[in-house]
């Protein structure tokens, strides 16, 4: 009995991991174990033998098998060591930085993250509609005439229908002014919107893309003027640059307003480099006027109640003022080059305290 002892508990300590310790068990206390078998050997025995063999034997099984369950649990605790010591992590490290995998804000979505940013600081909405129109939103209600060139194939993007499909054709809005058809039609004066978004015109040379961004404004309401009008640009074109930027009307025509004006601003012209705030040259960069009657009416406002002005400018235009950009092709390029080296922060947000 003591040899047994001596033997399994040597075995159990000895044990390297779980299923060292399992074979071990089964050898002393399983069914065929050694243990085991020496307890079936009971019955054989007389009376008296079996009063001191029977309980002796139960002992040395409970010693047997709490030796297991103590080994079992300190090659646990042994692992669960190992582990810790293997998977600590330094959570007081700096993070990894992501270098040039992480990616850039372009250009047009930072400038119109600006515009929208100071236009709403004045109270204007942000509204948006589809990008493929009907050519009553795109040209009809806003007083553009059916002979009109804009309307040409030359000029615009027509969806053309099928064979014998005799209703009118959709278009690629020529510019987002059928956003503010819509917008009318929907919630009806007072109105104070600007319409971001992207356009579509048919040419393509060193200063124009078919696809390109524009921003439109419009505020409507009992006695808008041109004056709050020049108030707006002025303080959007000083807001957007950062310095005082002189504007200049001139007088203009449009379909959609009446009278109608071409905003420049003040810049300077130096060794091919522009600036804008500064010097007495001018650059134009926006069409606006007061909205037509009629323009008006399709947007089912009362002319004889409301009047207000409107205005329109390019975003990838203005960008490249503020930005230095010299060629307009390559914002539509994927160039990583490019965009790693004209791209923002995703982390930078445009906001009016830090300036935008
Ligand atoms: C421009 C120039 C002048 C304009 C007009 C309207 C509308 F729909 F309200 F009548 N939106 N935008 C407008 C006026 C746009 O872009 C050069």
């Amino acid at each position: 009995m003591e040899e047994l002892r001596q033997k399994y508990l040597t075995e159990v300590a000895g044990a390297a991991d779980e299923s060292a310790l399992e074979t071990v068990r089964l050898a002393a206390i399983g069914k065929k174990g050694e243990v085991s078998l020496k307890m079936r050997e009971l019955g054989r025995m007389t009376p008296e033998e079996r009063q001191v063999a029977g309980p002796a034997l139960n002992a040395l099984k409970d010693e047997i098998t709490s030796a297991i369950a103590a080994r079992k649990q300190a090659l646990g605790d042994a692992a669960l060591e190992e582990r810790l010591r293997g998977e600590w992590l330094d959570v007081t490290l700096p993070g990894r930085s992501r270098g040039a995998a992480m990616g850039t804000i372009h250009p047009v979505s930072q400038v119109w993250e600006e515009v929208t940013a100071i236009f709403a600081d004045m109270g204007f909405a942000v509204a948006e509609g589809p990008q493929i129109e009907t050519d009553f939103y795109n040209f009809d209600a806003l007083n553009i005439p059916s002979h009109h060139p804009a309307r040409g194939e030359m000029d615009t993007f027509y969806m053309h229908r099928a064979e014998g499909d005799n209703r009118p054709p959709h278009v690629l809005r020529t510019h987002t002014s059928p956003v503010q058809i819509r917008t009318m039609q929907e919630q009806g004066a007072p109105i104070r919107i600007i319409a971001p978004g992207r356009v579509y015109r048919a040419d393509y040379d060193q200063t124009h893309t078919p696809m390109f961004h524009q921003v439109e404004g419009l505020a409507l309401d009992k006695s808008i003027s041109m004056a709050n009008l020049k108030w707006v640009l002025e303080e959007f074109f000083t807001a957007y640059f950062g310095t005082t930027v002189k504007t200049r009307f001139r007088a203009s025509h449009f379909p959609f307003t009446e009278p109608s004006a071409e905003v420049d601003i003040q810049c300077s012209w130096e060794d091919g480099q522009v600036r804008v705030g500064e010097g007495d040259g001018w650059l134009e960069v926006l069409g606006s006027g007061m909205v037509h009657p009629s323009v008006l009416k399709a947007g089912g406002i009362d002319p004889d109640q409301w009047q207000g002005f409107a205005f329109g400018m390019g975003i990838d235009r203005i960008a490249m003022l503020k930005y230095g950009i010299p060629d307009l092709r390559a914002f539509f390029d994927s160039d990583l080059r490019w965009l790693r080296h004209y791209g923002f922060s995703p982390l930078a947000v445009p906001t009016l305290h830090g300036g935008v």
